[in-house]
């Protein structure tokens, strides 16, 4: 078996959630921050069956795009409290999909 750990954005998550629930996987929804935007994101957790696995990933790759955001730059080591922050580009998503190997799943 192997846990999926999905991050996604939120705009993206009612559909792959609604679609993944339709092929019957098992989901755990979180809702976390990341650390750059400091905006609101998803994480998924998904125990699956190695067979099952690949069904997933194409899942939320066509579910999930990605998207242009603005942040506000980083100040640079030592800078002074006058350091005005310009706008950054970055791009987010589609997903950030972590697949870790499960030993045991037990349930009680
Ligand atoms: P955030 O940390 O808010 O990052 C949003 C986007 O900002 C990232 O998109 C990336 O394009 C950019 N970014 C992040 N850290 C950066 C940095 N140190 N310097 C320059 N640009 C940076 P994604 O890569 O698609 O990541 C989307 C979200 O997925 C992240 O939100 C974070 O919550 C999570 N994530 C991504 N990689 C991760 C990792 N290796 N470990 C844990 N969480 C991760």
């Amino acid at each position: 078996m192997k846990m999926l750990i999905a991050i996604v954005q939120d705009e993206d998550v009612s559909r792959l959630v609604n679609e993944l629930m339709n092929e019957g996987y098992y989901i755990t929804k979180l809702a976390t921050t990341g650390g750059f935007l400091r905006a609101g994101n998803t994480t998924l957790l998904l125990g699956v069956e190695e067979d099952r696995l690949q069904g997933a990933l194409s899942i939320i790759e066509r579910t999930c795009e990605s998207r242009k955001q603005f942040a506000a730059s980083p100040p640079p080591l030592g800078a002074s409290s006058a350091f005005v922050p310009y706008p950054v580009e970055v791009t987010v998503g589609g997903a950030n999909i972590f697949v870790l190997q499960v030993d045991q799943n037990i349930r009680y």
